[in-house]
Parts: structure tokens; C-alpha cells; sequence
């Protein structure tokens, strides 16, 4: 039987994939570890634990607790909220994952911990970027993502730690908003159309980022730490892929439903970021290796996230 725990579940991804995880596994079976933002709504439908990834003593005590047979470790600082503070960034990324992993490496349990298209970096190829290629990522987010990728893959082989992950892209939600990113204009962006608002968007018109919705997100995560481990050769860092678009595709998408909405482009140091990413993913290996594939297509997700906010904002 799992027991899992989700650290971060009151992020942007921890919102949907605890809920998701509980109807799998069970309420009972599924605790929402938070730090600072205590859980409302959905996720006070099963136990919730405060857990502060920065000391070993609080992780420890929530996986004796509650038993705990598998991890996602989904607390990080973003791109754009790591470059305004990056030693924060450094040790809420890095030593919270060392803590994740000794524990791991002591208590024997599996572990999900999230990778992203950040740490890829400026001499990567910029479109269809491969699973195996250049990794010089120039944001401390991203640093600690690839740093993350090595360390992990460090304790599979040398611990026999069963940890995996993907690589993420931008990704778009409905219940929880990101904080912190270079892609959460595309998320803002829909908020603004709702209430007939301008959007400033802080990303150039034109720049094309891989991003997903999501619900399969969610599946991807779930997807992986079921997969067969002997068929795994990545372990941590799996390249996965949905969809790419520019703002100003996004912008045209959402004025099919909403005509008058208005976006005007102000770049600021988050283009830079932006830059230094891939445009889109190659996949292959997580489709041959897991089975892995998308089920939300660019025009499906923008159609249901306007439904789904325009019913939230009433
Ligand atoms: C960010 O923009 O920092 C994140 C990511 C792509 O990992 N959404």
C-alpha cells in the first residue's frame, strides 16, 4: 500500500496532483505537507502535516508519522523569484533535496522530484531540445534543477535510491497560480481576459516556450513513479512535452472567445531568462521508455481553462 507524502502541496502543482493522488490511493494514504501557505479547500480532505524541507528533523517526523512509503518533493523557488534572491533559492532547492534524499537513502522510500526545462541554458539546441545535450543553465533555478539532476542520479546508482522526474515545462493551471516563474504569464494572462482587463505582458510577443497543461502534469508524475524501473535509464530528468506557444499565440487564441481583450508587450528581465530556454522538447526517450504522451492539445487547454476560471470568478 502507498503512503505518500507531498511536499509543496499548496504550490501550484501540489494543489492538483494531491487531490489527484488521493483519488488513486485513498485520502487517508496521501498527506499535504506545507510550509507557509496552510491547505484550504480540497486538500484539508485528508492529513496535512507543516513540513519544513530546510530541516531534517520536520521531514523526518512526517515520514515517521505517517509511515511514508513515497516522496514527491515538490518545494522549490522559481526562475524569476531565484534570480531576487539566490542563495535563498540555492538552499531551498539543494539542501532541501540532500535532506529529501539522505532521508531516502535511511528510510528506503521512492521519491518524485521535478526537474524543468530551466536547466537547459544558452548553447543547448533551441528546438526539439534532446534528452541528452549541453546543460548550461544561467538562472540559479535552473542551476540547482541540472545540480539536482546530477545529485539524484548520484543516489540511484550509488544508494539504490528509487527517485525519478521529468523535466517540465511552462505549466498552465487553473486552481493554483505559480509564484515566481518566467512562464506565469500564461497563467496571469487568462485572469486578465476574465475581468476584462489589458494584460502588460513581460515576455516579448514572439518568444516561443514549451509549455503543458496541467492535468498532464499531473498524469506524467503519477505515469512515472508507476513505470517499470528496470525499463528506466534516465531516472530523474525525463524530457516531457505537450505544446509550444508564443504570447502573441496565446493572446489570439483566448480573442476567439473573448475578441476585445487587449495585451501590450514590456519585456523585463525575464526575457533573458526566457531566452536561454529551449523552444520546444524531444520527448522520445519518455514516450519509448514510459509510455509517456500528452493528452491536451494548445486549443483544448485554452477553451477549458476559461471555462473552468470564468465558473471560479463567477
Ligand atoms: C519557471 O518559469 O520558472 C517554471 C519552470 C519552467 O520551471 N515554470
Amino acid at each position: 500500500m502507498k503512503r505518500i507524502l507531498v511536499i509543496g502541496a499548496t504550490g501550484q502543482i501540489g494543489t492538483e496532483l494531491v487531490p489527484a493522488l488521493r483519488k488513486l490511493y485513498g485520502n487517508d494514504n496521501v498527506v499535504a505537507g506545507y510550509h507557509s501557505k496552510p491547505p484550504t479547500g480540497k486538500l484539508t480532505e485528508g492529513p496535512i502535516e507543516q513540513v519544513d524541507v530546510l530541516s531534517r528533523e520536520s521531514v523526518e517526523k512526517a515520514i515517521k508519522k505517517y509511515d511514508i512509503n513515497e516522496v514527491y518533493h515538490m518545494a522549490a523557488i522559481l526562475s524569476a523569484a531565484g534570480e531576487k534572491n539566490p542563495q535563498h533559492a540555492w538552499r531551498v532547492n539543494m539542501d532541501g533535496l540532500y535532506i529529501v534524499l539522505e532521508l531516502a537513502r535511511e528510510y528506503g522510500f521512492r521519491i518524485f522530484w521535478p526537474s524543468s526545462i530551466a536547466a537547459f541554458g544558452p548553447s543547448s539546441p533551441k528546438v526539439n531540445t534532446p534528452q541528452v545535450t549541453i546543460m548550461d543553465p544561467t538562472t540559479m533555478y535552473g542551476i540547482t534543477k541540472y545540480a539536482g539532476e546530477l545529485l539524484t542520479r548520484y543516489y540511484a546508482y550509488k544508494f539504490n535510491v528509487d527517485v525519478r522526474g521529468v523535466r517540465y515545462p511552462g505549466i498552465i493551471s487553473s486552481e493554483a497560480l505559480p509564484g515566481g516563474g518566467t512562464t506565469d504569464y500564461a497563467v496571469e494572462i487568462f485572469y486578465y481576459a476574465l475581468e476584462g482587463k489589458k494584460y502588460r505582458c513581460y515576455l516579448r510577443e514572439d518568444t516561443m516556450l514549451p509549455m503543458m497543461y496541467m492535468p498532464d502534469a499531473v498524469k506524467a508524475a503519477i505515469q512515472l513513479m508507476n513505470a517499470d524501473r528496470s525499463k528506466l535509464t534516465i531516472m530523474s530528468g525525463y524530457n516531457v512535452a505537450a505544446f509550444s506557444f508564443t504570447p502573441k499565440q496565446l493572446e489570439l487564441e483566448i480573442k476567439k472567445y473573448i475578441p476585445d481583450f487587449k495585451v501590450e508587450y514590456a519585456p523585463d528581465f525575464r526575457q533573458k531568462i526566457a531566452d536561454s530556454w529551449p523552444k520546444s522538447l524531444d520527448d522520445s526517450v519518455a514516450r519509448s521508455e514510459w509510455g509517456w504522451s500528452p493528452d491536451w492539445s494548445f486549443e483544448a487547454m485554452v477553451k477549458d481553462m476559461l471555462g473552468k476560471l470564468a465558473y471560479r470568478l463567477g
